[in-house]
């Protein structure tokens, strides 16, 4: 076993300002990130895809194991091979696995089995959850981890001006085959990125964010009675 060795922790962030005013940017931000399913083919250089990937690695981990795997496609032929199989299971979804309440929740959203956008983003980046090491051995809290890294990807992308969706075709396993993963990769999330169309038009009903009093509870140690018992009767 390795004894833990312990180093001073002086590599600390500085923010950039008051932490109020911090926040409020960072808010205004990001409420403007929007789910894109109309992008533009206008390139996005490599670079960027592997920016984004190194913020996104950032995330913490189990055990700091990092059981992730991104792969970043930009090739037309293998985009069709994704949107083909893609679609295929999309198609089922949407006449058969999916349930009439499923299906009523998605309506204001105007989806639909037809994912031309997997073909027009400049990028593809499937991202795989390492279900053992590349060493066979285990990993812990995956799609924990990997969903905060996906997470910040989101966020990298957008904050560097791209236009991203997290597409979940399910099920997902063709990814697999299709990007000549190994068995302990298991597909997590599909996303492209790139540039929002022109013309591109977004659900006005994913806008919508509940307020902050739903969210969000203060729950002290005060020694009052529950709530519900403090209503007049
Ligand atoms: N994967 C399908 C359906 C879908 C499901 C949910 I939950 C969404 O938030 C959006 C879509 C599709 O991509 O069309």
């Amino acid at each position: 076993m390795a004894a833990p060795q312990f180093v001073p922790f002086v590599d600390r962030y500085a923010p950039k300002g008051a932490p109020e005013s911090v926040l409020a940017e960072l808010h205004d931000a990001l409420r403007r990130r929007r789910s894109v399913r109309m992008f533009s083919d206008r390139a996005v250089p490599r670079e960027l895809i592997e920016g984004i990937v190194r913020v996104a690695t950032t995330a913490p981990s189990g055990a700091n194991l990092q059981p992730w795997r991104f792969v970043a496609v930009s090739d037309r032929a293998l985009k069709r091979r994704i949107r083909e199989a893609a679609e295929r299971e999309e198609r089922l979804f949407y006449a058969q696995r999916a349930n009439a309440e499923w299906l009523a929740d998605l309506e204001p959203l105007g989806t639909d089995p037809d994912k031309g956008f997997l073909e027009v983003a400049p990028w593809l980046v499937a991202v795989f959850q390492l279900t053992k090491r590349d060493d066979g051995g285990q990993t812990y809290y995956v799609k924990e981890s990997v969903g905060l890294a996906c997470g910040m990807f989101l966020a990298a992308a957008h904050l560097a001006g791209l236009a991203t969706l997290t597409h979940t075709p399910s099920p997902m396993n063709f990814l697999r085959e299709v990007l000549h993963r190994p068995a302990h990769e298991r597909p997590f999330l599909l996303i492209p990125v790139g540039y929002p169309a022109d013309d591109c038009v977004v659900p006005r009903a994913a806008l919508a964010r509940k307020p902050l009093e739903d969210v969000l509870v203060f729950e002290d140690a005060s020694d009052s009675e529950p709530e519900h018992q403090l209503e007049p009767r």
